[in-house]
């Protein structure tokens, strides 16, 4: 449309930015319903919950999706040893994923369960054009597989002396006959779409795992399972003997959950798909782009691939016993400790170790020593020298003005940290207003200027100051630690919600003058033992 109106400009309300247009869709891993929900599963649902908040914050309208990885090999089975029929196993697992939800504030858009039928529909409805377009084609396959563990073993399971772990009992060479999605013909096309679109997955240096995964020739992929075998999927709606292999079932939920969520595949918007590492090679980095190219759809618009908890530098695994229950943590230590804690600790795209002393000493040193005594400090000093009022700030003096340039200037870092999805650094960068705060107030000691009436505009400075800063921060900290930054809010006035900035963010608030604080409560309560006893010793 050359020279035309273009859709940006018919759709901008009146005096709206042509960046509120921006859109966002975020999605999560859909985490297996076959065991209760670990540090892992908790991790990337604040991560992605947190980004979403965050552009939100920025203006961005936002669709975020979650759900549940329902079908399979691996849920049938523990289905079977608790003796339930696979769906009563799933609908009850379901509900330990979304009480977790509920108690970190993760606050998807829509949560989607792939046993749901709009999912069905959309999985069948994607099979039958690629059916019907050649692409899907009927063929042999044959491996070796485990009577026991029933499943197909791969060479890197094998033993050195050329056994099978005695784990997998019997191994049968098997033939079967089973459907095939055409994935080598999108090649050289998917090597090139990465090799051009260097940041179509972050970090970097993950796609060149992708890149070096494609230097081989990529075998077609099998994607029906005899019923006979695995009964628990959703069938092919051209053979009735088979099930959709669980993978492909899978990534297609982020079509069913699309725009309106009613599994529309033209509702389908490039998404941000946020991912733990181990599920990029092949599934996410090879099948959904080629999935999404055979479908006729835009490729995601980037994968972003976080880093694996680990406990002492080893694998969190039930077997070792070193899982870390999140729900036991944010019991303990509240639910915004927790989200703070996996926020600072990993940097995005790396491994990080988990350590409770660390989450303890984060929480009383950054939250509760910090940023909750700064409102504490600060707010009574309001209440006992300003009768509960926060002072208008006349005449903003040398140590004021040297004070708000540095509490701008850390925002202004922290979002462009933010926008470079180092959250980390960017809470670092954060705490460098609330630290500057302390100090501020340390330094002009408010105790003794309440003491000389000729100090009475230093002491407003001091005050107003340091109200505008909190105020400042807790609206950005809100996407990391949304009930207590409301609450914080709420404590000095301000009504706790969190709206999108204003156009020239950030600047200093003027509007709080005279306004009442609330009750002023410690947002993170000393604990009881204060962090002597520890729930992973
Ligand atoms: O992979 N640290 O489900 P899942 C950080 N259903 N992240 C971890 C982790 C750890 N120790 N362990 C697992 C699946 N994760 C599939 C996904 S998506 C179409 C289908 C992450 O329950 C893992 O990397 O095994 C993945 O992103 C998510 O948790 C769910 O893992």
């Amino acid at each position: 449309m050359v020279g035309g109106p273009t859709l940006a400009s018919i759709c901008i309300p009146h005096g709206a930015r042509k960046d509120d247009l921006k859109s966002l869709y975020i999605t999560t891993a859909i985490d297996y319903a076959n065991a209760k929900p670990h540090l892992g599963h908790a991790y990337e649902k604040v991560l992605t919950d947190t980004l979403a908040r965050f552009a939100r914050r920025q203006g961005v309208r936002v669709r975020f999706l979650s759900g549940l990885d329902e079908h399979g090999q691996k849920v049938q089975q523990s289905a079977a040893k608790t003796g339930q029929s696979p769906q009563h196993f799933v609908d009850g697992i379901s509900a330990e994923f979304l009480r977790l939800w509920d108690i970190l504030k993760v606050e998807p858009d829509d949560y989607l369960r792939t046993t749901q039928t709009r999912h069905r529909q959309v999985v069948q409805s994607a099979l039958n054009q690629l059916h019907a377009q050649g692409d899907i084609v009927r063929g042999t396959f044959k491996g070796f597989y485990s009577i026991r563990a029933e499943q197909f073993l791969t060479e890197k399971e094998r033993q050195a002396d050329g056994s099978w772990p005695v784990i997998y009992g019997e191994v049968v060479e098997l033939t079967e006959e089973n459907y095939f999605f055409k994935l080598s013909k999108h090649q050289d096309w998917l090597r090139e779409l990465l090799t051009r679109n260097p940041n179509l997955i972050f970090p970097d240096f993950r796609a060149k795992e992708v890149l070096g995964a494609l230097e081989k020739p990529l075998p077609d992929l099998c994607i029906s399972r005899p019923k006979t075998r695995l009964a628990w999927g959703i069938p092919l709606p051209f053979d009735e003997n088979q099930v959709t292999y669980v993978w492909f079932d899978a990534l297609l939920n982020y079509v069913t959950g699309a725009g309106s969520g009613q599994g529309k595949m033209e509702d389908w918007q490039p998404a941000v798909h946020v991912i733990g590492k181990d599920i990029l090679v092949p599934a996410h980095g090879i099948y959904w782009p080629c999935m999404l190219r055979a479908l006729g759809l835009p490729v995601f618009e980037q994968l972003l691939v976080h880093g694996f908890w680990t406990r002492k530098s080893e694998k969190l695994s039930k077997s070792t016993g070193n899982v870390v229950d999140p729900e036991l943590l944010a019991a303990h230590y509240g639910a915004d400790s927790f989200r703070y804690y996996v926020l600072r600790e990993m940097a995005l795209g790396h491994d990080a170790d988990f350590d409770e002393e660390s989450l303890a000493a984060r929480r009383k040193g950054e939250l509760a020593h910090e940023l909750g005594n700064l409102l504490q400090r600060a707010g009574s000093m309001v209440g006992r020298y300003r009768d509960g009022k926060i002072p208008t700030v006349t005449k903003p003096d040398a140590v004021s003005a040297a004070f708000r340039a540095t509490v701008l200037s850390s925002l202004r870092k922290w979002d462009e940290l933010m926008t470079a999805r180092q959250i980390h650094l960017a809470l670092g960068e954060l705490w460098k207003g609330v630290q500057a705060a302390n100090q501020m107030i340390e330094s002009r000691a408010p105790w003794k200027l309440a003491k000389d009436p000729a100090q009475a505009d230093a002491l407003d400075a001091t005050l107003g100051d340091a109200m505008a800063a909190l105020e400042l921060v807790l609206e950005e900290v809100a996407c990391v630690i949304p009930s207590t930054a409301s609450a914080g809010l709420r404590q000095i006035g301000h009504r706790g919600d969190i709206l999108p900035r204003s156009r020239d963010w950030p600047q200093w608030p003027v509007h709080q003058a005279g306004r009442a604080l609330g009750k002023i409560e410690p947002l993170f309560p000393l604990l009881e033992e204060d962090q002597k006893k520890t729930q992973y010793p």
